[in-house]
C-alpha cells in the first residue's frame, strides 16, 4: 500500500493535465471554429436606405435579422422609457453635480481639447453668443459610475467589452459609453466611428439631425476632417466629385429615441438644439468579425490580443492583474 500510493499519485497528476490540456485545446478548437463560423456569418454588409425606420416593441430577433445582420440604421422609439436618465439629465443636474469637475472640451473645428469645468462649459453654452465649436463629448460614464443607474443598455446592444475589467477599457480607451452635451448647432463632420464597431445613440433632451452615408461612400479626406458647424454635405460635387453618386439620407432624432448605427456607415450629426445624450459603441456577436478585422489592419500586437480576451474574459483578467496588459 505504501509502495503503490507515489505510483498512484503521480498517475492522478498526469492524468489531471491531461484533463486540463484536454480541456483548453478543446476550447481553443472551439474558438478557433467559432471566430471562422462568424467570420462567415457575419459579414461586411449593408442595406441601402431612403429613410431611417422608426420601430417599436422589436424583439431582439427581430433586431438581428431586419438590422443588424444587414446593415441597416433603424430608430428605436421605446427603449428609454424606464431610465431615470430622460427626467434627472438636465441641464441643472449636470450644473449642480458635476459643476466644477474639468473636462476637456472638445473644439470641433480642429479637434483639439479645452479644458473647461462643466460649469464653464454650461454657462457658455446658454449664452446667446454661445460658441457652437465648442462640443462637450469627452463624459466618460466610467469616471462618472454614478451616472450608471440612470440608464439600462438596451436588449439590442449587447456588449463583450463589459466582460473585462473597467479599468482595462479605461487603460485602452475602451469604456466606450460617453455622455455628450452639446449646445444648438454644434456638430460632428462626416466620420465613420471607432474600430469599424456599431454605435447608439440615446437622445434625453433636444433634437439632433444626422445625416447617414453607406459604406461604400469613400469621402474626400478634407470632407472627414470639416468638424464645425457647416454641413459636411453640401451637395458641392464639383470640389468632391465622389458625392456624386452618394446618396444621403437625413433623419432628425427626437428625444427618448436611440439610433442604431451599423458599422462603417458614414454619418454627420448636428445638435438643432441644446442636447443631452449618450453615445455608446460595442462589440458582440454581429460586429465581432469586423471589429477585428479592423483591429488586425491597424492596431499593434497588443490590439490583437482583444478577440482572445473577449473570448477568454479570465485571461483578460490575469493577464491584466499581472501587469502583462
Ligand atoms: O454628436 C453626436 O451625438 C454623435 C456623434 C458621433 O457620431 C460620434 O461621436 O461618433
Ligand atoms: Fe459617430
Amino acid at each position: 500500500m505504501t509502495i503503490q500510493s507515489p505510483i498512484y499519485l503521480s498517475n492522478l497528476i498526469l492524468f489531471s493535465l491531461m484533463l486540463v490540456t484536454l480541456f483548453f485545446s478543446t476550447r481553443l478548437i472551439i474558438y478557433v471554429l467559432k471566430r471562422m463560423w462568424r467570420k462567415n456569418k457575419y459579414k461586411l454588409i449593408w442595406t441601402p436606405i431612403s429613410s431611417v425606420e422608426r420601430r417599436s416593441n422589436l424583439s431582439y430577433e427581430e433586431f438581428v435579422r431586419d438590422y443588424a445582420n444587414i446593415g441597416k440604421p433603424v430608430i428605436i422609439t421605446d427603449s428609454m422609457k424606464n431610465w431615470k436618465a430622460m427626467t434627472k439629465w438636465t441641464i441643472d443636474f449636470f450644473r449642480s453635480e458635476y459643476s466644477s469637475t474639468n473636462f476637456l472640451v472638445t473644439d470641433v473645428r480642429n479637434q483639439t481639447q479645452v479644458d473647461m469645468t462643466v460649469a464653464q462649459y454650461l454657462d457658455q453654452m446658454s449664452a446667446d453668443a454661445c460658441d457652437n465649436f465648442l462640443y462637450l463629448r469627452s463624459l466618460r460614464i466610467s469616471s462618472n459610475p454614478k451616472l450608471y443607474e440612470d440608464y439600462k443598455i438596451p436588449v439590442y446592444f449587447p456588449d463583450w467589452l463589459q466582460k473585462l475589467p473597467q479599468k482595462l477599457l479605461i487603460k485602452y480607451r475602451l469604456d466606450l459609453y460617453d455622455l455628450y452635451i452639446g449646445g444648438k448647432d454644434t456638430s460632428i463632420g462626416l466620420h465613420s466611428d471607432i474600430l469599424d464597431s456599431p454605435a447608439w445613440v440615446a437622445l434625453i433632451d433636444g433634437r439632433k439631425k444626422i445625416v447617414l452615408f453607406t459604406p461604400d461612400l469613400i469621402p474626400d479626406q478634407k470632407d472627414i476632417l470639416s468638424y464645425g458647424k457647416d454641413e459636411t454635405f453640401n451637395g458641392d460635387v464639383e470640389n468632391f466629385p465622389l458625392y456624386a453618386n452618394a446618396n444621403p439620407v437625413e433623419v432628425i432624432l427626437e428625444p427618448g429615441e436611440i439610433i442604431y448605427i451599423p458599422p462603417k456607415w458614414w454619418h454627420h450629426v448636428k445638435n438643432l438644439e441644446n442636447s443631452i445624450s449618450m453615445n455608446a459603441n460595442m462589440i458582440n456577436e454581429w460586429s465581432s468579425e469586423i471589429v477585428y478585422s479592423c483591429i488586425n489592419q491597424e492596431y499593434s500586437t497588443k490590439g490583437k490580443i482583444l478577440p482572445l480576451i473577449l473570448e477568454f474574459p479570465w485571461l483578460g483578467r490575469a493577464l491584466f492583474a499581472m501587469g502583462l496588459l
